[in-house]
């Protein structure tokens, strides 16, 4: 299955991806996976256990609907047309060797202000502070590219060194040359940023593009995978 859906286009700043390392991601997330907890606020996040990693981004951008795709289970991750869906930091345990975090969005969400002021300063805090975190994937949504409240994200990470990696979603949404352009873009934007991962993932959870990609440079961060011992990513420095 993996083998038909890896996307339209090999990326420019994609290095190849090794074998092992995408047998290690098929694996990894063939384990069972199984809901934590949702967490309000910042007081009642799991216990570490495991290596993690967060999926940040707008609202509405595809982070619980990628999470479903990773793990090849549609409705894991509550997913919905209307900005605003997850409300808690959704922890997810993979096979007692990584845990995703599903976190709310940012952005437009058709909830009061002071709620949205309340969520966002817990991502932040939870973004900078959560020490088993390895890394943060931000999604950006291919048709839009990277927006000024993405770009205060970037800079709260930059700024705290926290490792990210930038994930376009709803790829599938693009003509062919759109993808590209928009790509090529969000990678040289990144260039300058010091905490950020220099590949950027072209992704479709609809129609499975990228997925194998992306689920073996995440097995790369959990228990056993090739990267679990390194907190930055080595070729950061760009
Ligand atoms: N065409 C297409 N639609 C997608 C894709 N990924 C997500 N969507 C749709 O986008 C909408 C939002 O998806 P969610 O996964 O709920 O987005 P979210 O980022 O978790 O949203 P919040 O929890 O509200 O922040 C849903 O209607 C999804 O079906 C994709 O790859 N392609
Ligand atoms: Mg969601």
């Amino acid at each position: 299955m993996s083998m038909s859906s890896d996307g339209p286009t090999a990326s420019p700043t994609a290095p190849p991806v090794a074998p092992a390392a995408l047998e290690f991601g098929r694996w990894l997330f063939q384990q069972e996976c199984r809901f934590l907890l949702g967490a309000v606020d910042l007081d009642h996040l799991p216990t570490p256990a495991a290596p993690e990693v967060a999926f940040a981004g707008r609202s509405n951008v595809g982070k619980s609907s990628l999470v479903n795709a990773l793990t090849g289970r549609k409705t894991l991750a509550r997913t919905s047309n209307t900005p605003g869906r997850t409300r808690e930091l959704n922890f997810f345990d993979l096979g007692g060797r990584l845990v995703m975090v599903d976190l709310p969005g940012y952005g437009y969400a058709k909830v009061p202000k002071n709620v949205v002021a309340a969520w966002t300063e817990t991502i932040r805090l939870f973004l900078v502070g959560r020490v088993p975190l390895r890394r943060v994937f931000v999604l950006i949504d291919a048709r839009h590219g990277l927006k000024d409240n993405d770009l205060e994200t970037l800079d709260l990470l930059d700024r705290s060194a926290v490792s990210y990696q930038v994930v376009l979603t709803k790829a599938d949404k693009l003509a062919a040359s759109a993808r590209d352009t928009v790509h090529g873009a969000t990678a040289a934007r990144l260039r300058k940023r010091p905490a950020a991962h220099p590949h950027v993932h072209l992704t479709s959870s609809a129609k499975g593009w990228g997925i194998a990609a992306l689920r073996a440079d995440i097995a790369a961060l959990a228990e056993g995978g090739s990267g679990a011992k390194g907190i930055a990513s080595p070729d950061n420095d760009g």
